[in-house]
């Protein structure tokens, strides 16, 4: 790491240092403005940062650390169609996918733009049929169903995005099958018709073994019960850069709908693999999607570093993981429609982010992308919760939370927003000592069970939150939501100096299973496996049912 850069971190932890006997409720007491000066709001949502462990000169240092990671450079190369992904010899242009300004954008010389424009249209035309009863199954049934079948990038955004924007769906259900476990297509193959189901098969590569079983077991239910081959042509699309495969494979070539090697798969939700968004929520819907990630494009392109929101939330989650030894940190939306978000945002972040290796090819001596975890509240409140409040871990929180669900039950659902709001600030505030104190009196506890029970109820707190509040779960507010945390990933990336977007470790995991499988089919163990390995392949062959 460059000596300026060194000497920025060194006067970080120093300033950490002096920060450590410091609680956030005294931050505020000595700055009535601290939520007027560490909070911002864009198209309508507020994005608070007041309730961290952060004044204006940490802050200060945090940005100039940015400065000189060149990060303004790097957004710009990004943008631009630069081979940032250099292990894979490829651009990174999820954020070409949702361009609405019309800018032309190359790679390679070529203006991509125009290609984006063809696979979308081509893309929405066919989820608009679907819907309008235009493409009707091989025996003229209007289609009710849709399989997606993909998984990883191929999968988690949509079925995340679906299910965070089921209100606005329409008369089609979408399945979602990912696990090769066949339990998981079996149980949607069992509540679906062939006569009104489309298959789409998503899978960058058209090859990862987990899609191809499923596609397979799916292409050969639908023969056993549609006998003639050609049907297989109304009734399953692909959605893939690898266009001779998917033909290999019987889709036809108006069913094919393809996207570039310049979208890693974890930031596919943008290109045709949303096609599963598209034909739940309509094309229309499906634009604003994009509207909302363009939004949050321009922000992150346009404002400087000290009011950029996805620059502020990688800066803090940097400080924490860097300087403050958080190895985790949780994602607790309180809007069951975000159910998936977090599931979704693990995958984004950890296949990212989780890496040893920086750019000029050397291990790197410090923590990389730390473990993201959550899931909705309130339910979080009655499961982990507890680890959050007294247990030995430091582990920051983003608080997201919608103010109108359109549901009516408004009283309700603030009694869920009061649940929200009163874990952010007993987070920061705890119970102190005294307070116990004083409650156990109250409820006339002996001095002897005072002294029992005292240090088992105080709560330390002086834990970090970031708040985010949207008035409404819109395509526009969730397309803004998923930008906001690819850009914050981007961030973290560019600050450790490692390459965000490839996933050599997922590579690794598609051919090892590989030479297993051919052990398991024969019923032959290979002799080098160690003794742990052959050991269980023993005990599967001797317990498998013939
Ligand atoms: C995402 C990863 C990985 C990938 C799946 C599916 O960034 O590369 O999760 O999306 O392995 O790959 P295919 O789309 O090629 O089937």
């Amino acid at each position: 790491m460059e000596e300026i850069k060194t000497k920025i971190l060194e006067k970080i932890f120093q300033k950490k240092k002096s920060l450590e006997n410091i609680s956030i409720k005294s931050l505020f007491e000595a700055n009535p403005h601290r939520f007027e000066d560490f909070s911002f709001e864009y198209n309508k949502v507020l994005f608070d940062f007041s309730k961290n462990i952060i004044d204006e000169e940490s802050l200060n240092y945090l940005i100039e650390f940015a400065e000189k990671s060149n990060l303004v450079e790097n957004i710009n190369d990004m943008f631009l169609g630069k081979k940032i992904n250099f292990t894979e010899n490829r651009a990174v242009l999820h954020t070409a996918l949702r361009n609405l300004s019309g800018e032309q954008i190359f790679v390679d010389g070529k203006d991509i733009s125009k290609d984006i424009k063809v696979e979308l249209n081509k893309a929405l035309n066919f989820a608009e049929n679907l819907r309008n009863g235009i493409h009707l199954g091989c025996t003229g049934k209007k289609i009710k169903n849709v399989v997606n079948i993909g998984i990883g990038g191929s999968h988690l955004g949509p079925d995340m995005v679906c299910t965070a924007l089921n209100k606005y769906s329409g008369d089609i259900t979408v399945h979602f099958v990912s696990n090769v476990d066949p339990f998981d297509i079996e149980q949607v193959l069992k509540i679906v018709d062939p006569e009104n189901t489309v298959f789409l098969i998503a899978s960058k590569t058209f090859t990862t073994q987990e899609t191809m079983a499923n596609a397979n077991k799916a292409k050969r239910w639908f023969l056993d019960r549609m006998s003639e081959p050609d049907f297989v042509a109304f009734h399953f699309a692909a959605l893939s850069t690898n266009v001779r495969a998917c033909k290999d494979f019987g889709v036809s070539e108006s069913n094919i709908f393809g996207f570039w090697d310049w979208v890693g798969g974890r930031y596919s939700v943008w290109s045709v693999i949303g096609l599963s968004i598209a034909i739940s929520i309509g094309s229309a819907n499906f634009m604003r999607f994009l509207k909302g990630g363009y939004d949050m494009d321009m922000h992150f392109r346009n404002q400087p570093l000290n009011q950029n929101i996805p620059v502020l939330m990688a800066l803090l989650g940097f400080w924490y993981n860097e300087f403050w030894n958080a190895e985790t940190y949780a994602v607790i939306p309180y809007d069951q429609n975000l159910l998936k978000f977090s599931e979704f945002l693990q995958q984004l972040d950890m296949e990212s982010n989780g890496k040893r290796i920086n750019r000029s090819g050397e291990v790197v001596k410090y923590n990389t992308g730390p473990i993201l975890w959550g899931t909705i509240g309130t339910n979080s409140q009655h499961s982990f919760f507890q680890l959050i409040h007294q247990g030995t871990r430091f582990i920051p929180v983003d608080f997201l939370a919608c103010v109108n669900t359109g549901s009516e039950d408004i009283e309700q659902h603030k009694i869920l927003l009061s649940n929200f709001v009163a874990q952010t600030e007993a987070l920061m505030l705890g119970k102190s000592e005294a307070e116990v104190q004083e409650e156990l009196k109250s409820e006339n506890f002996s001095n002897d069970e005072i002294e029992l029970l005292k240090p088992h109820k105080v709560f330390p707190g002086n834990k970090p939150t970031n708040v985010i509040i949207y008035n409404e779960l819109t395509p526009e507010t969730l397309g803004m939501l998923i930008a906001l945390y690819e850009h914050k990933v981007f961030v973290q990336g560019v600050l450790w100096e490692i390459n965000s977007f490839d996933q050599w470790g997922v590579e690794l995991g598609k051919i090892l299973a590989k030479k297993i499988l051919s052990e398991l089919q024969i019923g032959k163990i290979d002799n080098k496996h160690d003794g742990s390995t052959k050991g269980i392949m023993k005990f599967l062959f001797d317990n498998f049912k013939s």
